[in-house]
């Protein structure tokens, strides 16, 4: 059990304003994300979580939750737009993940992201106890450990980045390339999902800001700040708990039943983003039909994907593209009352997932980068019968642990045109072989034991 305060900082509080029945304005805890993966490590010594609200305008008073102290960070309207919107989603966003669409560099997005990181640690310096941990999270909040150092230097300061780290080439290209640098620098400890961002930041440190390197450890001024591989994961017993209970089991039977009951249900979920290669996997499954090595009804596809930034341009652009797309495919390959693709864009609870996923025979996760992808993960726990095969991206973080599933690299087109035929042909002895593979090892690193390594890396 921890002895020290934590504070967690995060660009989003774990809550969601509701509407109660009676017409007054609630505070829930929100479903999944960064608070499911914390949550083992959130009780203990007093606990405070630093973050946006949602919303615009002055910041609420907000209750505790689940024990858990909540600070709101307040955003303008304008702030939201060029801090959030802007350098985190429009600019680094892009950037990290291999700069698969252009990134755009706008000086007064910088002014609003430092002004905002600036408040953000501000707010962690006012809640942090003597002593205490300061956790701080992802991409958008880069600044945050050296100004909060410079505020409070008695705390212990961690950073997690949760999307890809990129290599120096690409990194070069932010015009405040330093400044993001010696702003992670401020932390004791910075964690990335795996070795790649490691190797990156130690390669910047030294060839940007002209400091030592040794193994895993960078000197700063009379600071040694360390860097390390902490891959994310899920909480696999909770998932495997709502994946083997009756209601989901029927579920699942009845999602097979209204889909016609086809031999073969190829299964996509993803949040809408460029990143995930979601149009990529629609252009492959859609020359499968053409080629005819693919059929309607025998297979169909279900796509979900939740609305994402809708407010960002490329965002609104890709939702158009992919409905178009599949709109396309649908008049040209489906059937009266069988579509080609079920395309949900909407969100869904935990059990409903859950029972996807076990209907699914073929999961196919196909970003172009990505930090980790947690669905892959999910997969793999709600199996709890060994049945269905993965098809995974190289790009995606949980490649380098889920090594047993159909890896396919997602730009070349007749590749995985080829290994969705094998995955959906797959002899079901050797499909459950490497699904125990894939569980035995998800078992043993679930986010417990990821939030377990952090914290005791950082507190040593
Ligand atoms: P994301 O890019 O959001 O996360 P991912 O890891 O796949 O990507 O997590 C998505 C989550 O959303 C999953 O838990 C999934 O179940 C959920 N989800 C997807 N579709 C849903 C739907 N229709 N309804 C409800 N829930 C849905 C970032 C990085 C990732 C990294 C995580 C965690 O981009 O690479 O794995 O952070 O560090």
């Amino acid at each position: 059990m921890r002895e020290q305060p934590l504070v967690v900082v995060a660009n989003r509080l774990p809550v969601d304003e509701t509407i109660s029945e009676t017409g007054t304005r609630e505070w829930r805890r929100s479903p999944g994300g960064l608070v499911t993966a914390l949550r083992p490590v959130l009780g203990g010594a007093g606990t405070t979580w630093v973050g946006w609200a949602g919303g615009t305008g002055p910041a609420p008073e907000l209750p505790a939750i689940d024990g858990v102290t909540m600070r709101a960070v307040p955003l303008s309207d304008l702030e939201f737009e060029q801090y959030y919107e802007g350098f985190a989603n429009a600019t680094l966003w892009p950037l990290y993940h291999d700069a698969v669409e252009q990134p755009v560099f706008h000086r007064r997005w910088w002014e609003a992201y430092q002004t905002v990181n600036r408040r953000f640690a501000a707010a962690a310096a006012q809640a942090a106890p003597p002593g205490a941990i300061v956790w701080i999270q992802d991409y958008h909040l880069q600044l945050v450990p050296a100004l909060l150092r410079e505020l409070r230097p008695d705390l212990r300061i961690g950073f997690f980045m949760h999307i890809p780290f990129p290599p120096p080439e690409l990194f070069k290209q932010l015009p405040r390339r330093a400044e993001l640098l010696r702003g992670l620098l401020g932390a004791d400890l910075v964690g990335f999902q795996n070795s790649g961002g490691v190797h990156n930041l130690l390669r910047l440190a030294e060839r940007v800001l002209g400091l030592r390197v040794r193994h895993q450890e960078i000197e700063s001024g009379d600071r040694v700040v360390r860097v390390g591989a902490f891959p994310i994961s899920i909480d696999v017993a909770a998932l495997e708990g709502i994946a083997m209970s009756p209601q989901v089991e029927l579920r699942a039977e009845q999602i097979r039943a209204d889909l016609g009951n086809p031999q073969r249900i190829m299964l996509g979920v993803d949040r809408l983003d460029y990143t995930k290669g979601i149009e990529h996997r629609l252009k492959a499954y859609r020359e499968l039909l053409a080629d005819g090595r693919v059929k309607v009804p025998d297979t169909v596809l279900v796509q979900v994907a939740v609305p994402s930034r809708e407010r960002v341009g490329h965002y609104r652009l890709l939702r158009d593209k992919v409905e178009r797309e599949v709109g396309g495919m649908n008049g040209e390959y489906g059937r009266l009352g069988v579509p080609a693709v079920h395309y949900l864009n909407r969100s869904f609870d935990q059990e409903e997932l859950a029972a996807l996923y076990r209907a699914a025979d073929v999961m196919v996760v196909t970003p172009l980068r990505d930090g980790m992808n947690l669905v892959a993960k999910e997969y793999v726990a709600a199996r709890v019968d060994h049945g269905g095969t993965l098809v995974l991206s190289e790009f995606a973080g949980a490649a380098s642990e889920l090594r047993q599933a159909y890896l396919v690299n997602p730009h070349d087109l007749d590749g995985m045109k080829d290994t969705l035929v094998r995955a959906l042909d797959a002899d079901p002895l050797d499909a459950a072989r490497r699904m125990r593979a894939m569980r035995r090892n998800l078992r043993t690193h679930d986010v417990h034991a990821w939030a377990r390594a952090y914290l005791a890396a950082l507190q040593n």
